[in-house]
């Protein structure tokens, strides 16, 4: 997806135990320069590209220096709210 669409909050539930975090960077870190690997980590869970209806899986978005959006709501996919909806880990 290009800048500036949309994601719609699924509403689907988390299979017990699923935990999503991450590696890298630390929580309140600052990076300076623009450009960073994020190391994503996912427990007792599936990744699958959106749309994909698998049992126990879901895609990733990341959110960066901005709120967490109401879970009704649609997630904006712009810099400052990456959408992995290929599935992308
Ligand atoms: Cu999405």
């Amino acid at each position: 997806m290009g800048t500036g669409g949309v994601a719609r909050a699924e509403q689907t539930a988390s299979p017990p135990g699923a935990e999503e975090y991450i590696i890298w960077p630390s929580d309140g870190a600052v990076i300076h320069g623009g450009k960073l690997w994020v190391r994503m980590g996912l427990r007792n869970m599936g990744v699958c590209p959106k749309g994909i209806a698998f049992p126990n899986t879901g895609h990733h978005h990341l959110l960066i220096d901005t709120d967490l959006p109401a879970l009704d709501q649609e997630i904006p996919s712009d810099r400052q709210h990456l959408h992995f909806g290929a599935g992308e880990t």
